[in-house]
């Protein structure tokens, strides 16, 4: 086995977005695409020569060729050893477990989590480090530069190894060890949930539950933890095969998306709790009988009952949220005297809340919650953490919310999406509304006065790092707030997304339909960043 070195000339797209790089399957099968961002994450790394790092995906088409090929890159950079998940997979909470357990160096996480996948779909790299989380924007930063600049790429001449099992290989002076997919993260879920609870609740007759893991990278683990570990009837778990093109489907855990489950929660007779996963597993949405969970609404919910739970009965530090999330668990943090932090979206912002131990819990209003547990969010454990409750409190998820509305007060908080709109007229919509920002404070619209309004920047606690131009804020006096910013995680286009909430404390107003709720800020939204005119769209792809 040999070493051979490729001469090979950069790709200008390799900027790592929201969470990792994102691209067309069809972009990653170029000729020396996957081995440049490779290449360059190696070229940016220091000190990893002869350290362990882990490997696996959520089980999406190319995630096979490219496990291999990181595999023989990796043995040819110097890397000592690397873990990779039995068949390539390996979700993005367990990829962050197992790095921790082992103290690896970082790892390669496969995935464009929700993101369609096959041939015709998309794929995605994205590189976690030490900690087990997101690398932060100063190691992404320079991931990009060295692949604006790579002349050349190594890689072991070798035939592929079998991942198909566990086991231990030698790839040139590499180790390869194919690991158990589940078994850490198991070992760490049992160590922070009450189990013999939770199996007592399942075992109850009463009590019925669905996971819909939407032919994505959860399969095993839920069937594993719900059927096997836990007790739930064999058929708990829907859709648990991981397809490399989801059966087709859109793995992202929304009403729009995870239909299936929405129709089985929202049928006569429905069982007491269900949830969706996306693509791979860090994301997850909760349903009760009848009954929808928003996200942000979770966070506040697992934050105000976490000492229900033996991992967080000691208290928590903090909590954070990213900035379009609903301000819920503000109010919760507040009457718990807690630290609420507000960070831009993705999880890369809240390692080092959690590193310095100033948040214990951390969600975003996109389906992601997660703790100090591990370093990337993980929808799993959260699910665990709702039937950790519902084990101890024996209400119906409908009847745990409106309590918790009831003495909170309602964020009605919705996310209309337009999903596939054109770039340069997204940016335009953005644009002009930022040059409107000064003159907006004082503004009445109706009832509504505007209070604030600005482009969000963040200034990091610890590492006192900033980070600008994170979403248009416009915050109305009355609590109510509108967020417009554009995804970082598509590949077709541009994705605007329209965060819109508002607070009622009378629980005599606490059972409208959201929409109606919000129409009035919907309205002034429009009207404000002219969303009909920018977008050509009548009205948005998805509504959560
Ligand atoms: C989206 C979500 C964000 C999440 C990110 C990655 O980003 O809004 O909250 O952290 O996806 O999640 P964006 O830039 O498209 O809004 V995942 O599960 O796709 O890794
Ligand atoms: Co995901």
């Amino acid at each position: 086995m040999s070493i051979r070195t490729v001469k090979t000339t950069p790709f200008a797209d390799q900027k790592p977005g929201t969470s990792g790089l994102r691209k067309a399957v069809t972009v990653f099968e170029q000729p020396n695409y996957l081995e440049n961002f490779v290449q360059s994450v190696f070229d940016s790394l220091d000190g990893y020569q002869g350290q362990t790092i882990v490997l696996g995906g959520d089980g999406r088409f190319y995630n096979r060729t490219a496990i291999n090929t990181i595999l023989k890159m990796s043995s040819a950079n110097g890397v000592g050893k690397v873990l990779v998940g039995c068949n390539g997979i390996l979700s993005t909470p367990a990829t962050s477990c197992v790095i921790r357990e082992n103290g690896a160096f970082g790892g390669f996480i496969l995935s464009a989590s929700h993101n369609p996948g096959g041939p015709d779909g998309d794929f995605g790299i994205k590189y976690n480090i030490g900690n087990g989380g997101p690398a932060p924007e100063k190691v992404t930063e320079a991931i990009y530069a060295k692949s604006k600049q790579i002349q050349e790429y190594k890689i072991l001449e070798a035939s592929d190894i079998n991942i198909d099992r566990p086991g231990f290989f030698k790839l040139g002076l590499m180790q390869v060890e194919v690991i158990d997919s589940v078994a850490s993260y198991l070992k760490l879920m049992e160590n922070i949930f009450d189990f013999d609870q939770i199996v007592d609740l399942i075992k109850s007759n009463s009590f019925r539950l669905c996971i819909d893991s939407m032919h994505a990278v959860t399969g095993p683990y839920a069937q594993k933890i719900f059927e096997q570990r836990l007790g739930a009837p064999v058929g708990t778990v829907i859709n648990g095969v991981p397809l490399e093109d989801f059966g087709g489907g859109h793995p992202d855990p929304n009403l729009v998306y995870a239909h299936d489950l929405v129709e089985i929660l929202f049928a006569q007779n429905a069982p007491d709790f269900g949830a969706a996963s996306d693509g791979d597993g860090d994301r997850n949405m909760i349903l009760g009988r009848n009954f929808f969970v928003t996200p942000s609404d979770s966070l506040a919910l697992l934050t105000a009952n976490a000492q229900l739970v033996p991992g967080y009965k000691a208290g928590l530090s903090g909590v954070a949220r990213s900035m379009p999330t609903s301000m819920a668990v503000d109010r919760v943090a507040k009457r718990l005297n807690l630290p609420c932090y507000e960070t831009p979206t993705g999880w890369k912002f809240f390692g080092n809340l959690l590193d310095d131990s100033r948040a214990t819990l951390c969600g975003e209003e996109s389906f992601g919650t997660g703790s100090n547990h591990i370093r990337e969010k993980d929808g799993l454990w959260a699910v665990l953490f709702w039937l950790n409750i519902l084990a101890v409190r024996r209400e119906s998820v409908e009847a745990i919310v409106r309590q918790h509305w009831s003495e909170y007060g309602r964020n009605y908080y919705s996310r209309h999406d337009y999903e596939e709109v054109s770039s340069d007229r997204a940016n335009e919509l953005v644009n002009n509304l930022r040059l409107q920002l000064p003159s907006l404070p004082g503004q009445k619209y109706g009832s509504y006065q505007v209070e604030y309004a600005d482009d969000f920047s963040y200034t990091d606690p610890v590492d006192h790092s900033v980070t600008n131009n994170q979403g248009i804020r416009i915050g109305f006096s009355d609590g109510s707030r509108i967020v417009l910013r554009l995804s970082g995680t598509g590949t077709k286009g541009a994705t605007l997304r329209v965060y819109i909430e508002s607070y009622e404390v009378d629980s005599s107003k606490h059972n409208l339909d959201t929409q109606k709720a919000l129409a009035t800020l919907i309205d002034i939204a429009q009207d404000l960043a002219k969303i009909t005119y920018y977008t050509e769209r009548q009205a948005p792809t998805v509504i959560t």
